[in-house]
């Protein structure tokens, strides 16, 4: 990696844990200026200052106010680099309709989002139904709009069981194997997504994309 590059990756995460919006703008736009691809922006860049202010605020270090401007200063960053992320997809054939959203009683939203924008870009219909989602809305959107796939988020381990809920409501309704179900966020590993009988898991959206296709039987694709 060349130095420049190095340096604007260090800013990047430094403008996430300074909670500054207007900088991480600035640096996703000056990202986009460079050619950078935006997935190495936000993962060698933003995710590594977010991921720090997380674990500060685990330790005790920091506190709920940092946290929050954390997550907009990431947010906006995020979706300052969303158009190109979507130029990236040059999706032709639609991969199927998606339902995606954060469990209820979890207001994270950025990761899920990610995962969504990337989902759009590679074919895929996503309803985003955003976060704090009941059981119930997201199973109901899901017949309504004949989806293929569900794609539960959770950050929160006080949360991850909601996705364990939404897949036994499922199979009680008779809607699996039809509708196919993939968790992700934080916490999640494949040891949850087998316990909870998820069809899969991905730590991040670029695998998010690849289980997706496997799930509705476009691997190739
Ligand atoms: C930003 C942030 C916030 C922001 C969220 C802003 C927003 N608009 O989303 C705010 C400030 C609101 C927040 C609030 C809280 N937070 Co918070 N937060 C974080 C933080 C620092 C980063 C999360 C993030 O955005 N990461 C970046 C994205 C890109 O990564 P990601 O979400 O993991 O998503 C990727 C993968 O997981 C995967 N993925 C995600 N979803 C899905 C879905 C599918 C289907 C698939 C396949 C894949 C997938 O792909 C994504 C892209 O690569 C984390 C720490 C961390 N490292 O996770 C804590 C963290 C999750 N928060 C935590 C806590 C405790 C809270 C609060 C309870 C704090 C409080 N006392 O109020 C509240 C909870 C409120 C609620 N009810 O939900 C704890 C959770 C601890 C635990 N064990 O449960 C963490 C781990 C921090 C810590 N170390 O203590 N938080």
């Amino acid at each position: 990696m060349s130095e420049e590059l190095e340096a604007l990756f260090k800013d990047m995460a430094q403008s996430i844990i300074d909670g500054d919006s207007d900088i991480s703008v600035e640096l996703a736009k000056k990202s986009i200026e460079m050619n950078i691809p935006p997935l190495d922006a936000i993962t060698k860049g933003f995710v590594v200052g977010v991921n720090y202010i997380g674990d500060q605020f685990g330790a005790g270090e920091a506190f709920l106010p940092e946290l929050v401007m954390a997550g907009e200063a990431m947010k906006a960053a995020v979706a300052t680099l969303e158009p190109e992320l979507i130029k990236l997809g040059e999706a032709r054939e639609t991969m199927g309709r998606v339902v995606l959203a954060t469990v209820e009683g979890d207001i994270h939203e950025i990761g899920k989002t990610l995962v969504g924008t990337m989902l759009s870009a590679s074919g895929f219909e996503v309803t985003d139904l955003g976060v704090d989602q009941p059981a119930d809305k997201i199973i109901g959107k899901a017949i309504e709009i004949d989806a293929s796939l569900i794609g539960m988020s959770a950050l929160l381990t006080t949360t991850m069981v909601r996705q364990r809920e939404v897949i036994e409501e499922m199979d009680k309704e008779g809607l699996r194997p039809k509708i196919k179900v993939m968790v992700g966020g934080a916490p999640i590993t494949r040891d949850w997504a087998t316990k909870i009988k998820a069809d899969g898991y991905s730590e991040d959206a670029v695998g998010a994309v690849k289980l997706a296709k496997e799930l509705v039987g476009k691997a190739d694709a």
